[in-house]
């Protein structure tokens, strides 16, 4: 096994550095490495004190996620090594210090808090980051961190999962000292003044712990917030029980309390969903066949052709990002809307504390709105948003392919339309591509960027690590109608709307998903987006309607009688003037008479049921996605509507949770529904019957192909 923690000396102080880049993971031998050189140093009477430090960018981040993925799949794996580890770095005669810059998070932060002091460099960090991976810290930290920083601040950083900086961190008495200067010299420096004193353990400090009436409403008003910031998940509630005994319990009583609540929550599908998301929104961003060979063009400049909502929005994303930017209009009028609808976007993040004005006037300064093609000639990436129209935006393709430099990105924000058409404009139909933002762009994660049949390598590699810059997840989808999430959002919209058609609420089937999990539910999404603009897509492609085929029809009589949802304040719901919705008691008549003319039969759908054919109906689309190759991977479908379409992260996204229910039985529900319905949606992808078949998952199905 290599050496993945140094010993080296300072006189009579140890220095124990952690070499596993690239976050120093607490991974199989680096428990051991340190228990080690504590050991070593408590032997060595030359030795008086040890300094424990990561190499490399940060402190230990972390158990090895990857352990956990073991576990979940019963090949061994577990904190024994970690556990054994606090014990021996509390015991230790001879004082520890954790010298912290980076992240201290999850067992990082346990096993420095494990030690008897702790100072870090003004920008690290520290965190219980575990319930974002749907456990909780598993390392004792629950039982320490009230030890350190009282029950209020520590029940908030494990039932949250939020960083937070040095300063905080050394104010709550989690840190001992802020290191000014070289990390290293700075912590030798402070392990030899507390040398020859008797170690403090954590363990054993009860100042912090006091006023039962202070934690008891601590504790509370924890369970409040987690249950709105963290709906439906049950590992902030898990670590809020923990956090809990640290006051009511002595501390080994505790860390028991703590170690049954860990388990269950390890156990659970939550944190195989949320670790599969954690692992997957980095995993997309490797493209098989497109190494790190391949050329990244740097971008730093860019130029939006569209002032409107999404080029307004991502000429702030790449403001934000701070790389200059040019936005172009048509008419003076378009422009100024469009930089007034910029400037209320910033102000309104200035007043809910998320920038500051100082922040906002040098975005401001980066984004130069005009009129003309001035500065397009230079710019890295010219990056179309305009309105859906395929001759218009064949027509200023034409136009920029004469303008834009060579080896510029020539990207279109298209959300349907194909890009080999576009790119077909060009004389440089290597240098398109696809960049789907989604609205609010300069809110929105997700980029869908669409590789078409001619886009080069280099400008998807470039495309790739721009997304990173632009801090969005990229996911590089096909160039099919739709690409990746639009195309799975239709027939999940479509059974919504049957759904209404059949006689069943807007309100119980938009709940129903609400209750699963979902941010919104469709029909809100609908009219949210504008039922006009499905309506519109509908009409350019009527004329590919399959006869005899039922379509959802409730949304286009909606539209005919002007109703396009939140726009004109009536669609599925109706909106007030803050948008707030309530139900439209004309819709349920709307359908009941259309139903009866079109034979549609009426029948109330149980929860479940509302669930299994929305979310099936996206499950059985993103199979056919996966084999005829529009999408790479099961989890690129997944993290596409993790990140773009609210769905529950703790599911994993629509292909994991098809796998965590089980392949063979979504497979046989939607046969059910096929014959049920006997609409051809309803015929099982080949791809999902044969996974189903072999009683394999998507997740098998990626591994094979990696
Ligand atoms: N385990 C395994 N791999 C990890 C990892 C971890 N803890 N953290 C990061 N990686 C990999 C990651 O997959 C990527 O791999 C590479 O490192 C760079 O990561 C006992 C039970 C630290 C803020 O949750 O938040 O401790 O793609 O791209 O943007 O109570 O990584 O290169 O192959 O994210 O600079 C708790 C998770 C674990 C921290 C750095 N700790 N990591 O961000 O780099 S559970 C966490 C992060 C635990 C204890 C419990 C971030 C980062 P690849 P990256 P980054």
């Amino acid at each position: 096994m290599p050496n993945l923690v140094n010993y080296s000396t300072d006189l009579d102080v140890a220095v124990l550095t952690v070499e596993n880049p690239p976050v120093n993971a607490l991974s199989p031998g680096v428990p051991e490495g340190i228990a080690a050189g504590v050991a070593q140093a408590n032997a060595d009477a030359a030795i008086r004190a040890i300094v424990l430090i990561g190499g490399g960018r940060t402190f230990i981040a972390g158990a090895d996620i990857r352990e956990f993925e073991k576990i979940h799949a019963g090949q061994g794996g577990g904190l024994g090594a970690i556990m054994s580890l606090l014990g021996e770095l509390e015991n230790s005669g001879k004082p520890v210090v954790a010298a912290i810059h980076g992240t201290a998070l999850g067992g990082g932060l346990e096993v420095a808090m494990a030690c008897h002091y702790r100072v870090a460099v003004a920008s690290a960090q520290a965190g219980q980051p575990e319930v974002k991976l749907g456990i909780i810290p598993g390392g004792e930290g629950t039982q320490r961190l009230p030890r350190l920083a009282g029950v209020a601040a520590a029940v908030n950083l494990c039932a949250f999962g939020d960083p937070i900086p040095a300063a905080q961190a050394h104010a709550a008495g989690i840190f001992d000292a802020i290191v000014e200067g070289e990390l290293r010299a700075g912590a030798v420096e402070f392990a030899r003044s507390v040398a020859g004193t008797k170690p403090p353990k954590t363990s054993e400090r009860m100042e912090k712990l006091g006023d039962a009436a202070a934690n008891e409403a601590a504790i509370a008003a924890a369970r409040v917030e987690a249950n709105k910031r963290m709906r439906g998940q049950t590992a902030p509630h898990a670590a809020i029980d923990a956090v809990d005994a640290a006051w009511r319990l002595p501390f080994a009583d505790g860390c028991k309390k703590e170690a049954e609540l860990f388990e269950a929550c390890l156990k659970g599908d939550q944190s195989k969903g949320l670790i599969h998301a954690f692992f997957g929104e980095r995993t997309v961003a490797k493209i098989p066949g497109i190494g790190k060979d391949v050329p990244v063009m740097p971008i730093r400049s860019a130029a939006v052709i569209g002032a409107g909502t999404m080029g307004g929005g991502i000429t702030m994303v790449y403001a934000n990002a701070g790389i200059p930017v040019r936005m172009k209009e048509t008419t003076q009028e378009a422009l100024d809307k469009g930089m007034a609808t910029i400037r209320r976007n910033y102000e309104n993040s200035v007043k809910r504390g998320r920038f500051t004005q100082e922040y906002v006037e040098q975005r401001l300064a980066l984004i130069t709105p005009q009129l003309s093609w001035d500065g397009f000639d230079t710019a890295d990436i010219v990056v179309e948003a305009v309105f859906e129209n395929m001759e218009l935006k064949k027509k200023i393709f034409a136009e920029i392919d004469g303008i834009a430099k060579a080896g510029a990105v020539l990207a279109s924000n298209t959300s349907t339309l194909d890009i080999d058409a576009i790119a077909a404009a060009t004389k440089r139909p290597e240098s398109v591509i696809g960049h789907h933002f989604f609205s609010p762009a300069n809110v929105m994660r997700l980029l869908e960027i669409v590789r078409g049949k001619a886009s080069s390598d280099s400008v998807i590699a470039t495309s790739m690590d721009l997304a990173k810059k632009l801090r969005k997840v990229g996911v590089l989808v096909g160039n099919c109608r739709g690409f990746v999430g639009n195309r799975m959002f239709g027939p999940y919209c479509r059974e919504s709307i049957f759904l209404v058609e059949e006689g069943n609420t807007p309100e119980r089937v938009d709940g129903a998903l609400y209750r699963f999990g979902m941010a919104m539910g469709p029909l809100a999404v609908q009219d949210l987006a504008g039922l006009d603009v499905g309506w519109r897509i509908r009409k350019e492609y009527k004329h590919l309607e399959e006869a005899g085929v039922r379509h959802a029809e409730l949304d286009s009589l909606l539209c005919e009688q002007g109703h396009y949802g939140q726009k004109t304040g009536k669609g599925f719901f109706v909106y007030d003037a803050n948008r707030k919705a309530s139900p439209n008691v004309e819709v349920m008549g709307m359908a009941a008479s259309y139903a009866a003319g079109a034979g549609i039969g009426q029948r109330e759908a149980s929860d479940e049921e509302i669930v299994e054919r929305c979310v099936y109906a996206l499950v059985n689309e993103g199979a056919r996605l996966l084999e005829e190759g529009f999408a790479l991977r099961s989890v690129d479908i997944d993290i596409v509507y993790l990140n773009g379409y609210g769905f529950p992260a703790w599911r994993g996204g629509p292909m994991k949770y098809a796998d965590l229910v089980g392949l063979g039985k979504v497979c046989a529900k939607i046969r059910e529904f096929g014959v049920r319905f006997g609409h051809p949606f309803w015929k099982p992808a080949p791809l999902l019957e044969r996974l189903a078949a072999e009683g394999s998952s998507f997740s098998a199905y990626d591994r094979g192909k990696a």
